[in-house]
């Protein structure tokens, strides 16, 4: 070659190389299919560069699992264990088939790659043919087929809309204080998201703790896709004709949360920081004065001695368990906060039995790894080593003792002054050692259980257990909320979506700062929050240090009349919201719903018009809007509709515009919905009268809601101590029942008002065959607090006809026709 080519040559080369067209070498494709195995439920195969194990997990559950050497099978995530499950598998020579009684897997051999299919053989989803599953050095990417009009939700605390489509995300737990509604990543990684295109949805887990990166089209039209920075491809395919039930197989797979004290489905009074202990008191005798009902207060880092862990600061707090039984005693419970760097300090008590227990974490060549945080330099408990949980578990003991009902973990994802944590410390990872990269994102997730299993061990009664950090599975040792949100009002709808998403990704006890972390809200904002607050699982007001004050009473007398009526509403509602939690430990159904899961085909609730609605439950819907909006637009989704104050009927299928009024947040209850609710109570240490509400909405569909009802507290439930019983509406037969009980505790209601809205044509009901009169009047769901103290709240809105009748509640089967 002459020197002419040969610089050509070369210039082509060099060219080729830094464009990276020559790099096609380091891009590996999982290639063809060279071997197969089959076993009853699952299919293994070796392909040109991986091995690949696909599982039916159940029905409607397989697992696809791929990488170039297979390493332990492990995951901090998942406790569904394989199912057996009637499954038959076949090949040919190009193609090989899984088929459960509800989806269809078809794997193509040459080159690798996956399809599902309805039992009927319509395509749910399917990898994008020619990019299937490729690794890039050591990341792992699976590329789907983007399907015409296909739209994503979920993915866990995203920011950004509630349809997906069109973005990019990363899920790195992040310290992200005072965090832009755009901004991703955010606290935790939850790597669930559901697909959904002509009338079908699905669901895609990816369980895999490195980095992960997930692209919904954002900026191709040709795939959707998913991966990590590491480890392997291990995805879990979920197909359900309803979106609810993909929800139920998700949490099936990763666990449920534990059902949680009652105290902590009340109003939670919070701020960074309430000291001392008199200030503590302060505020609860206000709450009580004010008749804000109330059942938490929350300690933020001031309370500890030079924010070392498992401290009292004792100028401060002088004698903490005494504090908690006068709290106690005024209805309240209190959580503390605890972070995860325990201060290096020679002699200090915890730091020391740390250090000899041997569970901190170190760098590769044995030396502790230190970085700065409230307290100075600090080590850091390894929560993936089960000798820093046993730790962890045993130094909860300190806030029994004192008198604490609930562990607040901050700062756990984890953070160390909003540096980054060095790749190379290591984490034990249950026995596998391995590094930052690994480990980084279940961090928050393990201590957060540490927290769960150590109150579990050293509290007398349920504990209450919230964290700012996690990773999928969450739910089953912890509440979560959304970190240091800003006092802004797209901040309240972003933390409405973002609460949502968390809904849809199996986490169901959820909440965000009531009135924002960093900045003062306008009386209208703050107004506004609370009363949404009253329709959000955790209820909490929570402001920074410097902010001002944000206790009900901080923003004039209106705002606190107004506020007064909306936690009060929440508080006769508990019986409604407890039978909610009960139910989501038992599907996973999250309390506060998007509307995509029960409307998911209806395209109007991914318009961004209308995607802050969200249900509250079974039987509310929401809907939200900027507090200084005079008017907005809501979107009824097909159905009956009544608005929640005047009981006006709404035709489901329509947008209406609606004023908006400062004094009432637009709620709206579903025909067929069955509400029991409970007279006012200031705290759930009260008891209510021993009437039980129940309002029944008439809708032209049947409807059931499971009532549920125990001490509140204790764990005898397990053991069968709870009252349990359906409560269901037949239009067409024209009855309403109630089942019998189920479980050994006596209901604390002996009456049960059946309370009829929509229900107008009707002057009686049959109960067991003889005539009961109804009575006429009007029920007003706010301003209970008037009715019972006339100083109580100004102000009292329309009220809704109804009919009613008291019947005994100590019977079996109730059927009352109409
Ligand atoms: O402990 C102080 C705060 C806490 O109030 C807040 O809720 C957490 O998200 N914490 C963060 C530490 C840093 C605040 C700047």
């Amino acid at each position: 070659m002459n020197k002419k080519y040969l610089g050509l040559a070369l210039f082509v080369s060099l060219f080729l190389f830094k464009t990276g067209y020559c790099q096609q070498s380091t891009v590996v494709n999982v290639g063809n299919i060279t071997d197969v195995k089959i076993d009853q439920q699952k299919v293994t195969v070796k392909t040109t560069n991986a091995t690949a194990e696909i599982t039916v997990y159940t029905p409607s559950v397989i697992r696809v699992r791929m990488d170039r050497q297979f390493k332990a099978d492990f995951s901090y995530a998942v406790v569904g264990k394989v199912l057996s499950t009637k499954t038959n598998i076949s090949q040919t020579e190009s193609e090989i088939v899984i088929a459960t009684d509800s989806v269809k897997a078809v794997i193509q051999k040459k080159p690798f790659s996956i399809a599902f299919y309805t039992p009927e053989g319509i395509l749910i989803n399917e990898d994008e043919k020619g990019l299937t599953t490729t690794w890039v050095e050591q990341s792992v990417t699976t590329y789907k087929k983007m399907q015409e009009d296909e739209h994503f939700i979920g993915l866990g605390e995203k920011t950004g809309n509630l349809d997906r489509k069109g973005n990019g995300y990363t899920n790195w737990n992040s310290d992200v204080y005072g965090y832009s509604i755009s901004q991703d990543p955010l606290y935790s990684t939850i790597p669930f998201y559901v697909g959904i295109h002509h009338n079908l949805n699905y669901g895609i887990f990816l369980d895999n703790t490195y980095q992960t990166d997930f692209n919904f089209g954002a900026s191709n039209n040709r795939f959707s896709s998913f991966g990590a920075r590491g480890g392997e491809m291990n995805y879990y395919f979920i197909y359900h004709k309803k979106l609810a039930d993909i929800i139920a197989s998700y949490t099936w797979l990763t666990g449920h949360m534990p059902l949680p004290p009652e105290w902590a489905l009340g109003y939670q009074q919070n701020r960074y920081s309430y000291y001392p202990a008199d200030e503590v008191l302060r505020i609860a005798h206000t709450l009580r004065e004010k008749r804000i009902p109330a059942d938490g207060i929350t300690l933020d880092i001031h309370y500890m001695d030079k924010y070392q862990l498992f401290t009292w600061n004792k100028s401060r707090f002088p004698d903490p368990a005494g504090m908690n039984v006068e709290l106690n005693k005024l209805g309240f419970k209190t959580t503390v906060i605890v972070d995860p760097g325990i201060k290096v300090e020679k002699g200090a008590k915890a730091y020391e039995s740390g250090l000899k227990d041997d569970v901190y974490i170190k760098y590769t060549d044995g030396q502790y790894y230190t970085a700065q945080v409230w307290p100075g330099w600090c080590n850091f408990t390894d929560f993936t080593n089960p000798k820093g949980r046993e730790w962890w578990r045993k130094q909860v003991k300190f806030f029994a003792e004192s008198g604490v009902s609930g562990i607040w973990n901050d700062m756990n994802e984890f953070s160390t002054w909003g540096q980054k944590i060095p790749d190379n410390v290591l984490f034990n990872y249950d026995g596998t050692l391995t590094t930052n990269l690994q480990a980084h994102n279940v961090y928050g997730l393990q201590m957060a259980r540490s927290s769960y299993e150590g109150a579990l061990e050293q509290f007398k009664e349920r504990p209450f257990v919230l964290s700012r950090s996690g990773y999928a599975g969450l739910q089953r040792y912890s509440a979560l909320w959304t970190g240091d949100n800003r006092a802004e009002d797209d901040h309240m709808l972003q933390g409405v979506r973002l609460l949502n998403s968390l809904g849809i990704s199996g986490v169901a006890f959820t909440g965000m700062d009531i009135g924002g972390f960093t900045g003062n809200p306008s009386t209208p904002l703050y107004i506004r929050w609370m009363e949404l607050g009253a329709f959000i699982p955790y209820y909490r007001n929570h402001t920074a240090l410097n902010t001002k004050a944000a206790e009900p009473w901080t923003f004039g007398e209106d705002a606190l009349d107004i506020v007064r009526n909306y936690v009060s509403l929440r508080y006769e509602m508990l019986p409604y919201i407890y039978s909610t939690f009960y139910n989501a430990t038992q599907n996973g159904m999250p309390v506060m719903r998007s509307l995509a899961i029960d409307y998911t085909f209806d395209s109007k609730i991914l318009d961004a018009a209308y995607q802050n609605q969200f249900e509250f439950g079974d039987a509310f819907m929401v809907a939200p809007f900027e507090s200084n909006k005079d008017y907005g637009k809501v979107y009824f989704p097909k159905g009956e509709w009544y608005e929640l104050y005047s009981g006006a009927k709404e035709e489901g299928g329509t947008t209406k515009t609606i004023d908006l009024n400062i004094n009432k947040l637009p709620v709206y209850v579903k025909g067929g919905s069955i509400i029991p609710m409970q007279s006012l109570i200031q705290s759930t240490a009260e008891q209510p009268t021993d009437t039980l509400t129940v309002h029944v909405y008439n809708g032209s569909k049947a409807n059931s809601f499971v009532y549920y009802e125990d001490d509140g507290k204790s764990f005898n439930y397990q053991k069968g101590d709870f009252y349990k019983r359906s409560i269901s509406l037949n239009p067409q037969k024209q009855i309403i029942v109630f089942d019998d009980a189920e479980g050994s505790y006596k209901s604390h209601f002996k009456y049960i008002k059946v309370m009829l809205h929509g229900f107008e044509q009707i002057l009686a009901l049959k109960l067991n065959g003889s005539q009961l009169k109804l009575e006429q009047g009007t029920y007003a769901f706010l301003g209970a607090a008037a009715n019972t103290d006339p100083q109580g709240s100004a102000y009292q809105t329309e009220s809704s006809p109804v009919r009613f009748v008291t019947i005994d509640n100590e019977q079996g089967k109730i059927q009352l026709e109409y």
